[in-house]
């Protein structure tokens, strides 16, 4: 039985249109600035960012620390919600490479609240001051949740008070303009960078974009470099980026209906807490009460697994499954299926 690979949205495939784009790309030595491919890949990253520069980075997870070291200075804290990437799945890169701390609010859906950040900024100098204000959209670990227009604004206007620049992981921007039905351009306006993923629902198979101001992405280049992330003719991955940030977006909508339709299908069932409502996006997440597997995240993770259906742990009592590219709209009810008969 072939697995229904529901772990992240990470795990496409290129496809065929990818893989001959890959073989045919024109080439050259991006540290030297040459790679026309990369270079066409930065423009159009930027252009749908509504950013003046992108760099093409390996990955997000290098793209917001390459983001965190440029905004920040060794010692200073960055303000960001508890269950975030920075903080919780990028290895301590924050305070490993660039000497900065967390101070992480815990937020109703993942969403940071404004009045929450600002009281959180350093109020005198006894604190370790506050470089730094980080979002994420959408929040992944909070079940593909997003922040609208009204609330980034909110955030950001905190930052222009108080001279603070401010972050956007947007690894899933793309899945959040979808469900908002409006521009990534409009969402990312006034962020001092954006981190946009072209590896997860968009379908390539590795690589970022770090965006941001033109003297930003400049420096972004130099800790690139230093990051060991400086990639020659990386045109053979920027090649399916192009293809994955053209016409990736489109398709995301199909993501989000199959997320929905396998919260409705997995709501039913006994053991499982989930208000399907609350699957916007591409990512389901719920609990499991004590009368299946004991609760237990991995447990029921191992008897999915024997069903024929993959998925990842958020905690010990959390589970997450993620639809993407290469899971139909059938596989989504065979998963249900296989899952209603634990
Ligand atoms: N997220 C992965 C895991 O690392 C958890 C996933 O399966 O969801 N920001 C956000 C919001 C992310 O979800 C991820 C990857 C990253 C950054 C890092 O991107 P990569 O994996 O390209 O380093």
């Amino acid at each position: 039985m072939e697995p229904i690979d529901l772990r992240s949205d990470t795990v496409t495939k290129p496809d065929a249109e990818m893989r001959r784009a890959m073989a045919e790309a024109e080439v050259g030595d991006d540290v030297f600035g040459e790679d026309p491919t990369v270079n066409r890949l930065e423009e159009e990253g930027a252009a749908a960012a509504g950013m003046e520069a992108a760099l093409f980075v390996p990955s997000g997870t290098m793209g917001n620390q390459i983001a965190l070291h440029l905004h920040g200075r060794p010692g200073g804290e960055v303000i960001c919600e508890a269950g975030c990437h920075i903080v919780n799945y990028e290895v301590g890169g924050m305070a490993a490479i660039s000497g900065l701390l967390p101070r992480v609010l815990s937020a109703p859906q993942g969403l940071l609240d404004p009045a929450a950040v600002e009281a959180a900024i350093a109020p005198d100098e006894g604190y370790a001051y506050t470089v730094l204000i980080e979002i994420e959209n959408t929040a992944n670990m909070a079940g593909g949740t997003i922040y609208d227009r009204p609330r980034l604004e909110a955030i950001l206007d905190v930052g222009r008070r108080h001279r603070l620049p401010v972050h956007f992981d947007g690894a899933r921007v793309f899945n959040a303009a979808a469900a908002l039905g409006v521009s990534v351009t409009s969402l990312a306006a006034g962020f001092d960078s954006l981190m946009i993923s072209l590896s997860k629902g968009l379908g390539a198979p590795v690589g970022s974009l770090l965006c941001g101001r033109r003297d930003f992405i400049q420096k972004a280049r130099r800790v690139r470099k230093m990051l060991g992330g400086g990639m020659r003719q990386a045109g053979i991955l920027a090649a399916a980026g192009l293809i994955a940030l053209r016409k990736g977006p489109d398709r995301l909508p199909e993501d989000h209906e199959n997320a929905s339709r396998l919260a409705h299908g997995l709501a039913g069932l006994r053991g499982i807490e989930l208000d399907p409502a609350t699957v916007r996006t591409n990512i389901v997440i719920f609990r499991l009460t004590p009368e299946l597997c004991g609760g237990s995240a991995a447990a029921f993770l191992g008897r999915t697994e024997e069903a024929g259906v993959l998925g990842g742990a958020v905690n010990s009592e959390k589970v997450r499954f993620v639809t993407h590219r290469d899971v139909s709209r059938a596989q989504i009810d065979a998963a249900i299926e296989r899952i209603a008969r634990i």
